[in-house]
């Protein structure tokens, strides 16, 4: 029996299972700034795939916040970030105010994505479970978080914000390449196994979140994980922690960790290779029928 996925975008709408519910009338120890994540959480109960996305009005200790952050890891991208990270992020200075006094809008950064690669990002208040959030992927729709930490902790923040979205993830959603990848571990995701979403889940920690990528003679991070982590990013190139290179079959099944740095990093031949790699691991995932995906209508047909 294949349980429940989504077949169109607008069914998105029912792929909101937050893991992590701090529900913040209730809970005031919360690590993220309360204000916002109050805000969060109404947009969050009551909108629906499409909407536009609501501007924020951060505060003048949120947006030091980010400074902060934008300023020390900015610092270390022109030696840790792959190219197509740094193509993109001058992209972003320029069309979509990434600078260290204003906290990007996603309004913006979702219609620059949009046209980029067709990815759009959508607000959501928490962590979501791996089969709501991989499924999305599915749709290129990226469930992404607008509150920012607590300014008592600028460097760590142990949940998605926005400074791990917009300075880890949405740089390589604009790469085309990338996209595609995000995409195929989302569509091989749809009507697959519990087991197996665990294993594309653990796919995805190690390469969209925590991998590393071989250029020109070099190693250089493409993970969100590592892109947004001032003291992981220079731990995962330091020659330090043990590498392997990526195979999904080796990949998927590894222990990973994620109260402290990883203990193994996984190095991408290239983009092109990870992807036929990819494609070549979601073929042997046994499912009762195949899937098309059809952009012009954003639904996955059933073959
Ligand atoms: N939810 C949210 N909101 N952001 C994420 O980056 C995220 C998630 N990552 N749920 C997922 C889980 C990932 O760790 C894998 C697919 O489980
Ligand atoms: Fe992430």
């Amino acid at each position: 029996k294949v349980p429940w996925f989504p077949r169109k975008i607008q069914d998105l709408d029912k792929c909101h299972h937050l893991i992590t519910t701090y529900d913040p009338s209730l809970d005031h120890s919360h690590p993220v700034s309360l204000r916002l994540l109050g805000y969060c959480w109404f947009v969050f109960q009551k909108e629906t795939i499409g909407d536009p996305l609501p501007r924020i009005e951060y505060t003048a200790q949120e947006t030091a916040t980010w400074r902060e952050v934008y300023r020390k890891l900015s610092s270390l991208y022109p030696t840790h970030a792959c190219t197509q990270y740094l193509d993109a992020f001058q992209q972003l200075k320029k069309y979509c105010g990434y600078q260290e006094d204003n906290i990007p809008q996603l309004q913006d950064v979702s219609g620059f994505l949009k046209e980029r690669t067709g990815f759009q990002l959508r607000p959501v208040a928490g962590l979501l479970s791996a089969h709501d959030f991989l499924a999305s992927l599915a749709f290129r729709v990226f469930q992404c978080t607008q509150y920012i930490r607590h300014f008592s902790s600028p460097m760590h923040s142990p949940e998605p914000d926005c400074c791990h979205e917009l300075l880890g993830h949405v740089p390589m959603l604009a790469n085309k390449e990338f996209a595609q990848f995000s995409q195929d571990i989302g569509l091989a995701s749809l009507g697959s196994s519990e087991t197996e979403i665990e294993k594309l889940a653990t796919l995805y920690w190690f390469t969209v979140e925590f991998g590393l990528c071989k250029q020109n003679g070099s190693i250089r991070a493409y993970g969100a994980g590592l892109l947004s982590s001032y003291g992981e990013l220079m731990y995962a190139l330091s020659n330090k922690p043990e590498y392997k290179p990526f195979d999904p079959e080796v990949t998927a099944v590894h222990p990973y960790q994620d109260q402290a740095f990883q203990p193994v990093y996984f190095i991408a031949e290239s983009f092109e290779d990870a992807k036929a790699k990819l494609q070549n691991y979601s073929m042997k995932i046994k499912k009762p029928f195949s899937l098309h995906y059809d952009p012009f209508t954003s639904s996955v047909e059933i073959l």
